[in-house]
This record gives structure tokens, sequence and C-alpha cells, in this order.
């Protein structure tokens, strides 16, 4: 393609969210496009992701990113320089082969999937396209383009709260027909929960995510409020608004006696307890979503727990699957889920992402892209959720610009659709 050759590509460190060090990185093109990508980072995350370099020492507690950095600048800059940034498969596959390791760890998937985020939004400025377009021309996606229902994680717990609640995520659902009211739905219950929060005496400070953070009884009291935000802010909980949950279930497995220990309920449960209290939710509550029901690697309770689960709620692997095409393969052979969330950031670069975007649909399976809990201003997440038709986007609450920035970028997608 004429003018889309890469001519530069340029890291840089700078701060995320929880203000760790992450990389940024500019890549230019010959026309003179040019665009800035930032990496996002997670907190719980899945043993089987590719490998986030860290420097290690003393600056920044051991999390500045200068490896990184240099690996774009030095070793990956002189592979890639001069590729079409429309093969944005040659590109990738030329970082993972100069990497030759199975999760990235010589060069870093921060490194590798700063480049590869760099270079699709480079192409689209180059394309004169917005983003969520030039990611369909190039990955050639089946599905017509959608908005996706977003899961707004409004009550924050498990590791992204300290432990105020032993599910990580208790998450809204907005199902209106159009972005702009899904969104106003979604803060219209988020300052109701607010208030309600605030006249419990509950503090109304906000976790990574940006949702409230309360030390509630147990998972049903977190439910029982959003229902009750639901209904106050005017809407119909189940139909026009759903709940969701990410109960992050890897974070409280115990290798050692094989069961799942609920620390702040004080309270453990053997696999086929835990399925009884999750069908419990599911009868009294519109709980349309559950991630990570169990742990990464205990397959068997995944596969015991599907015939029932996914009777109501989709059943969708994050840590389970970590965006890795042979984990979801095998997924979708044992039939151990129906549906994926999708970080990029958890395999490291888009063409792979994209690969376990297709195979999932490919199997009937539905698709949540996900951000991370440490995030950054980039909203690639946003286009690439409509681009691919995804069913849904998680990308955390009504506050804090890092997520919000999300949503907005949705908002004026729904524009360039024709349809703001
Ligand atoms: C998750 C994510 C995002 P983290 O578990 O789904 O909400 O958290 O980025 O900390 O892995
Ligand atoms: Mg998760």
């Amino acid at each position: 393609m004429i003018g889309a050759r890469i001519s530069s590509i340029r890291a840089r460190e700078v701060l995320d969210s929880r203000g760790n060090p992450t990389v940024a990185c500019r890549v230019t093109l010959s026309s003179g496009a040019s665009a800035e990508s930032m990496v996002p980072s997670g907190a719980s995350t899945g043993v089987h992701e590719v490998l986030e370099l860290r420097d290690g020492g003393k600056r920044y507690g051991g999390k500045g990113v200068l490896k990184a950095v240099k690996n774009v600048n030095t070793t990956i800059a002189r592979a890639v320089r001069g590729t079409d940034a429309s093969k944005q498969q040659k590109i990738d596959y030329a970082m993972i082969a100069l990497d030759g390791t199975e999760n990235k760890s010589k060069l870093g998937a921060n490194a590798v999937l700063a480049v590869s985020l760099a270079a699709a939004q480079a192409l689209a400025i180059h394309r004169r396209m917005p983003l969520w377009k030039s990611l369909r021309k190039t990955f050639n996606f089946p599905k017509a383009a959608s908005l996706p229902m977003p899961t707004m994680n409004v009550l924050n717990g498990g590791a992204h709260a300290n432990w105020s609640l032993d599910v990580q995520e208790c998450m809204i659902v907005p199902r209106q027909r159009n972005m702009a009211e899904r969104v106003r739905a979604g803060a219209e219950v988020f300052h109701v929960l607010k208030a309600l929060l605030k006249n419990s005496g509950y503090p109304t400070t906000v976790g990574d995510e940006g949702g409230f953070a309360p030390k509630l009884k147990n998972v049903e009291e977190a439910f029982m409020l959003l229902v009750k935000a639901i209904r106050k802010a005017g809407y119909r909980p189940g139909t026009d608004i759903a709940l969701a949950t990410d109960v992050a279930s890897s974070e409280m497995y115990d290798k050692r006696d094989k069961k799942y220990h609920f620390k702040t309920e004080n309270k453990v449960y053997s696999a086929k307890r835990l399925l009884q209290r999750y069908l419990e939710w599911q009868k009294a509550y519109p709980l349309i979503l559950i991630e990570d029901p169990f742990g990464e690697d205990d397959w068997d309770s995944w596969k015991m727990a599907l015939p029932s689960l996914s009777k109501k709620s989709l059943v969708v692997g994050d840590d389970f699957f970590v965006t890795n095409v042979k984990r979801l393969k095998r997924g979708i052979q044992e039939k151990a889920a129906n549906a994926i969330l999708i970080k990029p950031n958890q395999i490291g670069s888009l063409t792979e992402t994209v690969d376990a975007i297709t195979t999932a649909q490919k199997a009937g399976f539905a698709v949540i892209i996900s951000h991370r809990s440490g995030e950054t201003e980039d909203t690639t997440i946003a286009d690439l959720a409509v681009a691919c038709s995804a069913e849904h986007i998680k990308t955390g609450s009504l506050s804090r610009s890092d997520r919000v920035a999300k949503y907005n970028r949705l908002l004026a997608i729904e524009q360039e659709m024709g349809r703001g």
C-alpha cells in the first residue's frame, strides 16, 4: 500500500492508571501518518498469560519497563521498519519469530503489543478511516460491525479492592437499543448506587476499575443492592439492565485441598457446592454472565458445571483461556465454557488476539472484549469490540478517565456508524 511503510518506531515509558510504568509506542508511516499506543496491565493475572517484561531493581519498585522500551527501539525497530503496515500479520509474526519463546519472555509481551497496536492505529490514520473500520478491512471479520453490550463493574472486590468482597466484580449490563442509552442507564444506576451506599453509611470511594468498594456482608448483598439501584433509577432488573459477575476464582482456589476459599465471608467450597451457590444466584438475580467460576486449571469443574450453568448465563473463560487459541480450542472440544474474555495483552499481539476471536466465533462462543485493571487513555478495545461485533465489552465503571474513555469512544463510534 503506497505510503503505508513503517518509517519509524519509537517507544517510551509512561504511567498507567495505578501509577505503574507501562510501554507507549509511536509508529510513523512513510505517508507521515502517525499514532501512539499504550498497553494496559492486569493485577489478577492468569498463570498462563504471556510475560510482561519488568526491569526489577529499585526504580519504580522494580516495575520499570525500560528494558521493554529498549527492545522496541532496537531489536524490534530494526526488524519491522520498512514493512507495510497493512500487513498486520506480517508485522506480528516477525516479532513473534524474533522473540522465539512461547510466552514472549525475550522481548516482553508489553513491547510486542505496543508495536502491534500502534501499527494498526497509524494505518487507520493513513487510510483516513476510524480504527474500527480499518480493523475490519485488515482482518476481514465475517459478521457486520455492531456495538457491544457493556458490562460495567460498579462494585469492585477481590484483588482490585483489598478483598472488600470475595468476588472481584459485580457488574450491570444495560440492554438498551443504542449505546448512548446504555451509557446513560449505566451512569444513572451508578449515581443512585452511590446515594444508596452513602445513606447506609458505606464509603463511596472507588476501586481500581472505578466501581465502589464497600465491605458488604456477602455477594448476595451486592446483587441485592444492584437490583435496588436499578429499580430506583427507574429501570426493570433483567429486562432493561441485567447483572454479571467476575468471580476470578483462581485467586481463591487452593491447590492443596482443591477447594475455593471465600476469605471475606470465611467460607470454603468444593466445586460442586460452589456450583450450587452459583445456581442459587441465577435463581434469585438476573445474572446473564459468570466469568471464571472455577480455577484456571480446574478443567473438570468447568466441564461438570457447563450444562447447568449455561442455561441462564454465559460462562466466560478469562484466566482460564488467557486469549490463547490453544487453550480455547481445548475448551471448545471439551465443552468447558460458552464464552471467552479477550484481552490483547494476555497474548501479546493483535493478530493472535483476532485469531482467538474468530476461533471463538466459529465455535458459537460469545466474545467479550476486555480492559485490564491497570489501564491508560488508549481506547483500541472499543474499536476492536465494534469491528469484530463482540457481544459484550467489559471496561469498568462509570468513573475514572481510564474507564470512561472507552465509553466515550463507543459513543463516538455510534455516531461514526451514523446511528448516534
Ligand atoms: C479481570 C481483569 C479486568 P485484571 O480479571 O477480568 O477486570 O482484571 O486486569 O486485574 O486481570
Ligand atoms: Mg477476569
